[in-house]
């Protein structure tokens, strides 16, 4: 969750009528549906080793970012495994950011995908996962590269043994919603529903306002369609943690006592200060991890009942104690109590990656980088963020040493091609038009390089794709790995 200013609030809720819109009618529930009853043993996570898929919007906040350090904290202690981490908006640099935590805490080989669906869900919400991504090791050079998520849920829960699986979703309820509508495949005959009927013992969802039902909380509101429907359909128990818990809680502070290099540490910085200049944040993602894999303990008591979405993300809660599928967490411990609890496991998770690649950065304002050629000079733009040019024989050049390069910047529309140079010699030739714009991403790739220094330099071309309204090229960085 997070909150948002009133720019994005506007920017989401006309993306996000526009696809309700466009949802089956079955989804919008319209009319009100029977509530799912649950007649079997209420789960009681805490009594044993908790075996997770981690569902998140990573970057749209940075609590998400710490909540996988939780997560990595309890399988360093034997308490939870971690089968999946799948994010659920359409960032670009989410899956990435995702697999370069997981790489750090010597967990190279969690799958990991994401939303491929067709709701637009906060797609500009680099924040973090944009430096994570470009810094550190991963082989997902961004979420394009990430296979879909409903895919990475059939697979792994097929896997599982019945009635074994908690599912911790703290950011939209897009990938669930997608596997609930999901149709039998390669790897189960089950569809979406039956199978996590089969697989999932509990669904663990930071989202929705339990103390002010007048409020809609974040992941509710940027898509309620999707809240509604896991609501609706969840064969599985679901316990939220509403906003009202998490808001209270606020961590972060402790994070100069991680290694320098932790981009979990990283993430924190950038977002306090980037994006909220605050010194803590909102422990609302922690808290289903925590609940995930502590249970109730003497942090929270719980309501069981009945769950309504809204069309608009708001929510209600009928009691029912008896059958309720759904329940919410009730404070209980004194809230300074728990932010403790929170940080401490937070940091316990340790840098787990003796082997890992001599990975290095070169923003595009990086001074190594020579820019030159062509009718004008390349100019700035976004805050600098990016360099841009759109004048044929235009170049960029640098010196670098290492073996492996990624360049990320731009496609569009409006965006043309070049050709790259490798020690004076062509080796490709890269068109970044593209219909849709994405601001920045991976545009060209060099693999298996001879070890030892190398000159890079591309140069704008005058051909374009007929389709394309222009010869831009924008560029972002360069990750080098040695
Ligand atoms: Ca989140
Ligand atoms: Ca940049």
């Amino acid at each position: 969750m997070k909150k948002r200013n009133l720019a994005v609030v506007v920017l989401g809720t006309a993306v996000f009528g526009m696809f309700a819109n466009t949802m089956p009618a079955s989804a919008a529930a319209a009319e009100a549906p029977a509530f799912v009853q649950y007649e079997g043993e209420w789960p009681a996570p805490g009594n044993e080793v908790a075996n997770i898929i981690y569902d998140t919007d990573i970057a749209d906040d940075v609590d998400d970012a710490g909540a996988l350090a939780m997560l990595h904290s309890y399988a360093e202690e034997g308490r939870a495994n971690i089968l999946a981490t799948l994010c659920n908006s359409t960032c670009i640099y989410g899956a990435s950011c995702l697999e370069a935590i997981n790489i750090y805490y010597g967990r190279p080989d969690i799958p990991v995908g994401t939303y491929k669906g067709d709701a637009v869900l906060t797609p500009d919400s680099y924040y973090y996962c944009k430096p994570v991504t470009m810094k550190y090791e991963t082989t997902l050079r961004d979420g394009a590269d990430a296979r879909d998520a409903v895919e990475v849920y059939r697979e792994v829960l097929s896997a599982q043994p019945d009635n074994s699986v908690t599912i911790v979703s703290v950011g939209f309820l897009s990938n669930l919603t997608a596997l609930l509508n999901s149709e039998p495949d390669e790897y189960s005959d089950l569809d979406g529903v039956e199978l996590m009927r089969q697989k999932v013992k509990l669904v663990c969802c930071m989202g929705g306002n339990f103390q002010d039902f007048d409020t809609a909380e974040f992941n509710f509101m940027c898509d309620p369609a999707s809240a509604q429907l896991v609501a609706d359909k969840c064969p599985a128990p679901i316990v939220y943690t509403g906003g009202e818990i998490g808001s209270k809680l606020g961590t972060g502070s402790r994070r100069y006592e991680m290694e320098l290099d932790n981009p979990v540490r990283i993430s924190y910085d950038v977002y306090l200060t980037d994006e909220t200049g605050e010194g803590t944040r909102p422990s609302w993602d922690l808290t289903a991890v925590m609940y995930a894999v502590e249970g109730l303990g003497d942090y929270w008591t719980l309501e069981r009942g009945n769950v309504t979405v809204f069309d608009d993300g708001k929510d209600a809660f009928e009691k029912n104690e008896e059958t309720g599928a759904r329940a919410f967490l009730v404070e209980k411990m004194d809230p300074a109590d728990v932010t403790a609890r929170l940080d401490e496991v937070m940091l316990a998770a340790k840098k787990n990656n003796p082997n890992g690649k001599d990975v290095s950065f070169m923003d595009n304002c990086n001074c190594r980088i020579s820019y030159a050629g062509g009718d004008r000079n390349w100019g700035n733009w976004n805050g600098n963020d990016m360099n841009f040019a759109n004048a044929p024989g235009a170049t960029m050049e640098f010196t670098f040493t290492g073996t492996s390069l990624d360049l990320y910047g731009g496609k569009g529309p409006d965006q043309g091609k070049f050709t790259v140079e490798i020690d004076g010699q062509q080796v490709a030739e890269v068109d970044t038009y593209d219909a849709v714009e994405e601001i920045t991403c991976c545009i060209y790739s060099l693999r298996d390089l001879e070890p030892g220094e190398h000159t890079f330099k591309l140069t704008i071309l005058e051909d374009k794709n007929p389709e394309s309204s222009d010869t831009f090229v924008r560029i972002d960085g360069v990750k080098l790995v040695k």
